[in-house]
Formats: structure tokens, sequence, C-alpha cells
């Protein structure tokens, strides 16, 4: 209020000297219009107001205190099955149960005979498994004329071993009679790619007198190369058929491939 009468004065002043120049007595404000005047008595009190504007929300209250505790509730429902747990520990051995009564008499042991089938049996297998690896040869090829089979065995044998096992499978070694049956053999050789074999020959009993392994003697055929037999360093009692067909006489020790025959009546 005083501030405004202050520039209310000073604005007249300044009007005043531009209207009459300076010429005109100065007035000076006087200070009593600055000053405020006394309290005046209190109003009637007013009419109630319009209701106020909400306030702003206010801070959180402080936690309360606990409440008192509930009654407990109801058991609830019985959950899933869990999962197997770990095999326990084996308990102790229960104590012996009582006797029980005697069994039916025995049949004696027949522990030996029974080892001497087994036995037997093996040899039996060994047999058949020699068997089979025969007919595997046998199959993949054999010779034959009218009255003989022949076979030939590509295992490396002496002459006696050879002759056995011909003789296991119902032969002999090969014993050319004839021409024919030495070609055909000679052939069988031949077509094998091999040199030389085994044939049923020897001159084991009696030195230069030559008989077939199923101990029948010599005839009128035979097909020594020229110069042979000649019994070299005392030692050859033996006999191999070359591819030619030609007969040579060697050691017997040697080991070689050789031709079995079979009779065509008994295979
Ligand atoms: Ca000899
Ligand atoms: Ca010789």
């Amino acid at each position: 209020m005083g501030g405004e009468k202050m520039v209310a004065c000073m604005l007249s002043l300044t009007l005043m000297r531009s209207v009459y120049g300076q010429h005109m007595p100065e007035e000076p404000c006087s200070v009593q219009i600055l000053v405020p005047g006394l309290k005046g008595e209190a109003g009637e009190k007013g009419e109630k107001g319009a209701v106020g504007r909400p306030g702003r929300l206010g801070p959180s209250g402080e936690p309360g205190l606990p409440g008192v505790k509930g009654q407990k509730g109801s058991p609830g429902h019985y959950g899933k099955m869990g999962p197997s747990g770990l095999k326990g520990l084996k308990g102790d051995m229960g104590d012996p149960g009582p006797k029980g009564p005697n069994g039916e008499p025995g049949v004696p042991c027949e522990c030996a005979p029974l080892r001497k089938m087994i036995g037997e049996m093996d040899i039996q297998v060994a047999q058949l498994t020699s068997e089979l690896k025969f007919i595997k040869n046998a199959v993949a090829g054999i010779k034959e004329t009218d009255s003989k089979v022949y076979l030939l065995v590509k295992e490396e044998k002496r002459s006696r071993d050879a002759e056995v096992f011909c003789q296991g499978r119902g032969g002999h070694l090969a014993m050319p009679k004839d021409e024919a049956s030495n070609r055909a053999i000679a052939g069988y050789v031949t077509e094998a790619g091999l040199s030389r074999v085994y044939i049923g020959i020897n001159d084991l009993e009696r030195e230069g007198h030559f008989v077939y392994v199923e101990r029948s003697p010599m005839t009128t055929f035979s097909k020594w190369r020229e110069g042979e037999p000649n019994n070299a360093y005392d030692d050859e009692d033996c006999v191999e058929m070359v591819s030619s067909g030609e007969w040579i006489d060697v050691a017997c020790h040697l080991t070689m491939y050789f031709v079995c025959e079979f009779d065509k009546d008994t295979v």
C-alpha cells in the first residue's frame, strides 16, 4: 500500500514539471500519505465459503500392531506319491530253518561214462568240422571217371597223413591204374595250377617193389618219368604225380597237396 502511494506521488511530480516547466513551485510529497492508517474494526463474519479442493495424499501411516493368531486349519489333502527310495542295506541272515525230510534214494553216479561220452562228442564235433571242410572242397569241384571220383585236397600233408585223410573219408590216395584215370588226375592237377601232388603208390615194404596204397600190386600200367624211380639218397619210397601226369618217386616226409579217390559205389 505504502509503495503504491509513493509511486503515485512521484508520477504526479513528473507530470507537473512537464506541464508548467521549472517555474512551478515544487511541492514535496507528504510523508504522511505513506503511513498506514489505523486498523479498522472487525467486520461481520462472512458467509461460509464453498467446499475446498481435496488435499494432497498424506504419507503412509505407521505399521499396525500384530493381530491375534488365528485358529489352526483342518488337515489338507494327501500329496502325490513320491519317487522310489534307494535300495536298503542287506538284512542279517535269518536263523536256520527246521531240517527237511529225507529225499528219495539217488541213482549211483555215472560220471565216468558221462565224461567219456562228452569226450567222444568232442571228437565227433572235430570230425564233423573236418567233414564239412571236405564237403566244401568237394562241392568246389571234383573230378570223376566212370568208376571213380577224385578230390584234390589243398592241405599240405606228408604222404602217410594224406592217406589217413583219404581213408577217413572212405577212400585212398589216388591210384591211377590206366591211362584214362591217370589223365583225369593229371588234368585235375593242371587245372588247379599245381605242379605236383601225392598219389597212392609206394615201395615202403620192399625197396623197388612199388604197390598201390590198398596193397594191390602194380600191373601193366605205369607212368614213370624218364630216370624215375631212382630212390635218390636211398630215401624215396613215396610217389608224386606232376602236372604232365608223370610219376616221380620222392621222400615220404615231404608235405604237399594230394588227390583222394573214391569208388562211385561207395560214394
Ligand atoms: Ca624207394
Ligand atoms: Ca626220385
